[in-house]
């Protein structure tokens, strides 16, 4: 069985963080491990404290997996101090495992998961990632753009990994859609679903992200990953239990037709 890796915080609520990521694994048949980096209070309508795990506790249990299994991908979210993103860095960097990494700085519900001073260092880790996975506010943050224009995507390009922009949201015939972007070998390609009318929406971002990593480990291509994933989330939101007071979380399951693009 194939067996990954993510290393991210976790949601008590159930719906993001490390909970996503391991009921995305178990959607996809791939054995999910984790490392936990902090825990959050939360429920579906926001974060109301963080404890930060020991970067020491959170390499031991990193080096601790890998020293007993074969990861064949590491998906990183949450990783919240300079300290913690330092400790990662320090062990990727040696490691030749695809890396999916969600440069995360804020919840749907508006929780700051990511210290002020902490942004810049999250692009220390770009040059070890495979691709990366912000959300159209995250990738106007760290690349430092208005509009997606021929400045910003050869700014993109000459990145050191690939990246996808997702949760961009457009106008098509008179539907809306949710779009993705691939920035893949200097090419921009986009996929897009339906775009639903929810709030049924937390946890949309990690579960992207772990399902791209399960899709890698599994011997897909990029471009098949995030189309499944896509199709994945669309289906996840769709078939949202409807729980929680705030923005609810989504269904993990598998068994969905494809209908990206
Ligand atoms: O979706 C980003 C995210 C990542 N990690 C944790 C979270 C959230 C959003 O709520 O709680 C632990």
């Amino acid at each position: 069985m194939k067996t990954v890796l993510t290393i991210a915080g976790s949601d008590s609520s159930g719906g993001a963080g490390i909970q996503a990521d391991l009921k995305t694994f178990e959607a996809f048949g791939v054995f999910g491990c984790s490392a936990l980096t902090v825990l959050t209070a939360q429920n579906t309508k926001g974060v109301t404290n963080i404890q930060e795990v020991p970067a020491s506790f959170v390499r031991e249990q990193i080096q601790t997996v890998l020293d007993d299994f074969e990861i064949s991908a590491i998906k990183i979210g949450m990783l919240f101090s300079n300290e913690i993103i330092n400790t990662v860095r320090e062990i990727i960097k040696d490691l030749d495992i695809p890396i999916i990494f969600d440069p995360v700085f804020i919840s749907k519900a508006g929780s700051k998961l990511l210290n002020d001073d902490a942004v810049e260092n999250l692009k220390t880790l770009f040059k070890y990632s495979t691709i990366i996975t912000p959300n159209l506010y995250e990738a106007k943050a760290l690349f430092n753009y208005d509009k997606l224009d021929d400045e910003s995507i050869k700014k993109i390009n000459n990145l050191p990994c690939k990246v996808v922009i997702k949760n961009d949201k457009v106008q098509k015939d008179e539907k809306l859609l949710s779009l993705d972007t691939l920035f893949e070998d200097k090419e921009k390609k986009v996929f897009y679903t339906k775009l639903i009318d929810t709030t049924n929406t937390h946890g949309t971002g990690c579960s992207f992200s772990s399902a791209i990593t399960a899709n890698i480990a599994l011997g897909k291509s990029i471009e098949e990953s995030i189309k499944i994933s896509k199709d994945f989330i669309y289906y996840a939101v769709k078939n949202a239990p409807n729980i929680g007071h705030g923005m609810g979380p989504i269904a993990h399951k598998k068994g969905f037709e494809c209908l990206t693009n």
